[in-house]
Formats: C-alpha cells, structure tokens, sequence
C-alpha cells in the first residue's frame, strides 16, 4: 500500500508500530472503563461526522478524520459505526487508534458496535489470527480483553434528528425506548436469545419487501422494508437512518425513498468509500478521495 495520505506538513502518515502487550492491556482495560456505563442508544450532538465500515483501513480512517477536522471543526465529533476489525491489514491499528482518541476525548469520539464485534465473527475472520500473530504467548487473553470491549459498546447513537446503527431496525423494537432497554455485556448476541440486539447488528434495508422477511446472513437476520423505516422515523420523530454494513458500488446508498443513507469506509471491497456528514442542515454523504 503507497503512503498516499500525508499530514498537514505534508509528511506521508503510517500506521503506528506495534503495541506492547501490558500498554494494550492497559489501553482495553481504560476503554472498558470508558464505555461501560454508557447506555446502549447513546446522544450525540451535531455536526458529527459519521463513518462506516472500517475492517482494517487504516487510510480510510485517516481520511475520514481528515474530512472531520476540514468540514465541521471545531467541535465535531465523530461516531464509528462498528466492523473496526477482520478482513483488512490495519485492523489491529485500527482498534488500537480508535481507542486511543476514544480516551483523548471521549466527548468527541464514539463507537458503537458492529457484528464483527463478536465473538464468532472475530475469531474466524481474522482479527484473533492477527493478534495471535503479534502477540504469540498471550493473544489469548488479549483477545478476551478485547471481547469484553466489544461487549460493551453500545449498539446505536442518536445523532440529531438520525439513528446510526450498524446494520439494521430491528423486528420488535419500534420505540427509541426500546432501544435504551437493550441488554449491553453480551460477548455474543444470539439471534435466537438476542433477537433485537442481533438483529441490530446485522439486518439490511430492502426496497423491495414490506415488513420484515428473513435475509440472506443466516438465521436470525432479516431484510427490513420501507413501511419499517417509515414508521419507525415517524412515531419516534426522526429524520432518517444512517447504517453501514454494506459495500456500496457508488461508495455510499439510500434505501427507502432516502430515508434510509449507508455509508462504507473500507477500500477493500474495490467500492468508493464514503462518510456522512450530520449538520443543522440534515445529512448528507461524502465521498472519500
Ligand atoms: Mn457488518
């Protein structure tokens, strides 16, 4: 990968070096503390810049921080919409980055959880490899670590007058409310114990059903149609819904006559990568250069 992003002085920017072991351990351990008591649906105050997918682009994610700092500084904040790790190279320096400016200011960066942020998911797609490779005597508790953060994120963030989430409205959820009640701590939601949980990790918008109809993930998931969305947004007085969770060939989609926006912010699928801006004027996508 060319070092195609520079700094401000113009100096290419690289992905830090490796984390010792007991400095990680420190770093999980004071994001656990961080994000524990948060609530599963946590406020977020525009302007906010909101990023998809990152599965170990480290570039991506240093443009989006980019397009943060040229667009709505000062007093920006950032949501991360999950899938930090698995699939691409950076995924450790992804998280590890994350974490850190989490902790520098935790009233300007947020994330909430994606379905890579789980148990089975991490363990076969590559983030637990990639720790096993770096740290060869104690990936295993490090990786515990790790999955009692991803356990505690929240699961979505109201961000003005829009709900982020990472995949999906979920069946049975149909009041903001009934998203503060959802149960955070879970190392894996089960999509036959953790129905909404679940599902909010992982449905997708179709605009081709109404209703809900059983999606193409597996069991558990689901396809959710425009009537969904539409009443959603309207009892609980919204404007609409940002989700990533899916590649999009234009870089970014709407679903649901717009109400629906999915942003994408990994490179690796061969798609432009994109990140949507919230403002008192709405929201709108951008696309990364
Ligand atoms: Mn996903």
């Amino acid at each position: 990968m060319g070092a195609s992003v520079t700094d401000y002085a113009g100096k290419p920017v690289l992905p830090p070096s490796l984390v010792g072991e007991t400095e990680l351990l420190e770093l999980l351990d004071e994001m656990i503390e961080s994000i524990v008591t948060l609530p599963p649906l946590i406020t977020v105050k525009p302007p906010a810049l909101v990023v998809g997918d990152l599965h170990g682009d480290y570039i991506s994610l240093l443009k989006a921080l980019s397009v943060a700092g040229k667009l709505c500084m000062p007093g920006c904040r950032v949501v991360f919409l999950g899938d930090y790790v698995d699939r691409g190279p950076h995924q450790h320096e992804i998280i590890v980055e994350l974490m850190r400016l989490r902790l520098s200011d935790p009233d300007k960066y947020f994330m909430i959880r994606g379905n890579h942020e789980t148990w089975s998911i991490s363990f076969r797609y590559g983030f637990r490899k990639t720790l096993a490779r770096m740290y060869p005597n104690t990936w295993a508790i490090i990786y515990d670590r790790f999955l009692r953060m991803f356990a505690g994120l929240p699961y979505a963030a109201l961000i003005g007058d829009y709900l982020g989430i990472h995949g999906g409205l979920p069946k049975g959820a149909s009041r903001l409310a009934d998203f503060m009640g959802l149960r955070k701590g879970l190392v894996e939601p089960l999509p036959n114990e953790n129905e909404i949980e679940y599902q909010i990790l992982w449905n997708d918008p179709s605009d081709q059903i109404r209703g809900f109809i059983p999606g193409h993930r597996g069991p558990g998931s689901y396809l959710f149609g425009p009537d969904v969305t539409k009443a959603f947004i309207e009892r609980n007085s919204l404007k609409g819904i940002i989700r990533s969770h899916e590649p999009a060939p234009k870089g970014f989609a709407y679903y649901h006559g717009g109400l629906v926006l999915n942003v994408f912010t990994c490179r690796y699928y061969g798609y432009p990568t994109s990140v949507a801006l919230v403002d008192e004027r709405g929201v709108k996508p951008i696309l990364l250069e």
